[in-house]
């Protein structure tokens, strides 16, 4: 990749940060990159080389005072992380070592690195595209799993190649285009075709992933799920079962829950918050009215519902406003759930033909008792939702970034098809170029350095 802005070139000055989280722990690791790395490395251990890779144990020194024992390792520009002379000291845990040493690295010429500013490196020196560092950030943070394996096969390029395939696509389609648009009324009919059905090839590869991305969000960052209902239906007595505590408390006061109660469970290896929300009624009470808002907002934010309805007690008004409340969320996954299945049954079950008419029925009400093992046919159910979420071995995309540039792409697909449609070749042209430039830019951004500054500051310190 050719970095144009002269901002963004690689830095050679010298970095230096803890690249370990501050704590107490066995070791910590002090990194250094850049021109004067190997330097002061040197001054660091008193020796007068350093082998390429190799463990040294050694003495770390402030001037003539031995500060620390450490292991300390040379990677040698080029074949580093950073492509610079990059030099790790594995010092002793704790914040005492590891800040000395980088204390004395200052002195000696380096500069604190700011957060991300390896990676940052890593990918101007061109040894990672920009996928694979979104790869690493997103490892670091990752709470699943599930999305570790989803990182690491971006990690190891395969969304890079998924780039660079398509990217070749859409230049022959240029190509095409750029070399017939002189004699746009000359090209036959048959030409035209085969270029709308190129295109509709990419359209529906690029729809697919974006589409499949969309619905796995949830397994990079954890999915939430909502429990609703009126008061009184059973929420926090499910949110107890589900943790297997008693978290929420429990009583057959209605309004008992005022506030939304969040905890985190792992289910198929992906982090799942449940919201226990306020039962939903009209209340003149000021408290309880905020709690219903936020009921609301906690709804908006769902991935899941799970939707609450007592079985031992007759279909009323307020069920019916939960009823209103969920028919403005049909695109998530709601699941209903008929509560107390211990008590004799009084809802009348012809009432479902309602939620199905309103598109509410996605799959066959649970009905449940909490009192016996009602949590565990939820868990159940709930495994093979997440299981439609995450699963499948398709690529998909995990950050926003990337996903504004895949929505851009399919935008100037779209443009591209409605102009070709006319012949018109010379716009057409133009929308392709902008389409493998939003392709690009999943990997490879024309920057902008403060567009790079802000993608690699949301790393942390070190990396
Ligand atoms: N018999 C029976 N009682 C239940 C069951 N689940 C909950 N209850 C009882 O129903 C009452 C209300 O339970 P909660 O879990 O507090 O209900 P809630 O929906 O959180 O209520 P609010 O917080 O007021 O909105 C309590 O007395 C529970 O013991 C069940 O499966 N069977
Ligand atoms: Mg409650």
């Amino acid at each position: 990749m050719k970095n144009t802005s002269s901002s963004t070139i690689l830095d050679a000055s010298t970095i230096v940060a803890i690249a370990t989280p501050v704590g107490v722990g066995a070791i910590s690791i002090v990194r250094l990159s850049g021109e004067l790395a190997y330097n002061i490395a040197l001054k660091l251990t008193h020796r007068t080389s350093l082998k390429p890779r190799y463990a040294h144990l050694c003495q770390i020194y402030d001037e003539h005072t031995a500060i620390d024992e450490a292991i300390v390792l040379f990677f040698p520009k080029p074949h580093s992380y950073t492509t610079q002379d990059v030099c790790e000291v594995q010092c002793h845990g704790g914040i005492v070592s590891a800040r000395s040493i980088l204390e004395v690295c200052l002195k000696l010429g380096a500069r604190l690195a700011n957060a991300g500013e390896f990676t940052k490196r890593a990918f101007l020196g061109g040894r990672l595209d920009l996928a694979q560092t979104h790869a690493i950030a997103g490892i670091i943070q990752s709470q699943s799993l599930e999305a570790n394996k989803i990182l690491m096969r971006q990690l190891k390029g395969e969304l890079s190649e998924f780039v660079q395939t398509n990217r070749e696509k859409l230049l022959t389609l240029l190509a095409f285009s750029e070399v017939n648009i002189d004699y746009s009324e000359e090209v036959e009919q048959d030409y035209i075709t085969q270029m709308q059905d190129s295109l509709r090839e990419l359209e529906s590869c690029f729809k697919d992933i974006y589409e499949a991305s969309m619905m796995r969000l949830g397994v990079i960052d954890g999915y939430t799920l909502s429990i609703v209902g009126k008061p009184n239906v059973g929420k926090s007595s499910l949110l107890n079962a589900l943790l297997m505590y008693e978290r929420a408390i429990v009583s057959d006061v209605e309004g008992t829950t005022r506030d939304t109660i969040e905890e985190s469970l792992q289910i198929n290896g992906s982090i799942v918050r449940i919201v226990d929300t306020a039962g939903i009624r009209q209340s003149a009470d000021k408290i309880e009215q905020i709690g219903i808002t936020k009921t609301k907002q906690a709804l908006d934010r769902s991935d899941v519902i799970i939707a609450l309805f007592d079985s031992s007690r007759a279909f009323d008004e307020k069920d019916k406003e939960i009823l209103d409340l969920l028919s403005t969320h049909t695109d998530k996954h709601i699941l209903l759930i008929l509560t107390k299945s211990d008590l004799p049954l009084v809802f009348e079950r012809e009432r479902l033909s309602e939620f199905q008419a309103q598109n509410l029925l996605q799959e066959t009400p649970l009905y449940i008792s909490t009192e016996s093992s009602g949590a565990r046919a939820v868990i159940e159910v709930l495994k093979n939702v997440i299981d439609t979420h995450s699963g499948g071995d398709c690529l998909i995309l995990t950050s926003q970034y990337q996903l504004e540039s895949l929505k851009n792409v399919l935008d100037s697909i779209t443009k591209a098809y409605d102009v070709l449609n006319l012949g018109e070749l010379e716009l057409f042209s133009y929308h392709i170029r902008d389409c493998i430039t939003a392709l690009s830019n999943i990997t490879h951004p024309y920057e902008d350095s403060q567009l790079l500054d802000k993608l690699f500051g949301t790393f942390c310190l070190g990396k």
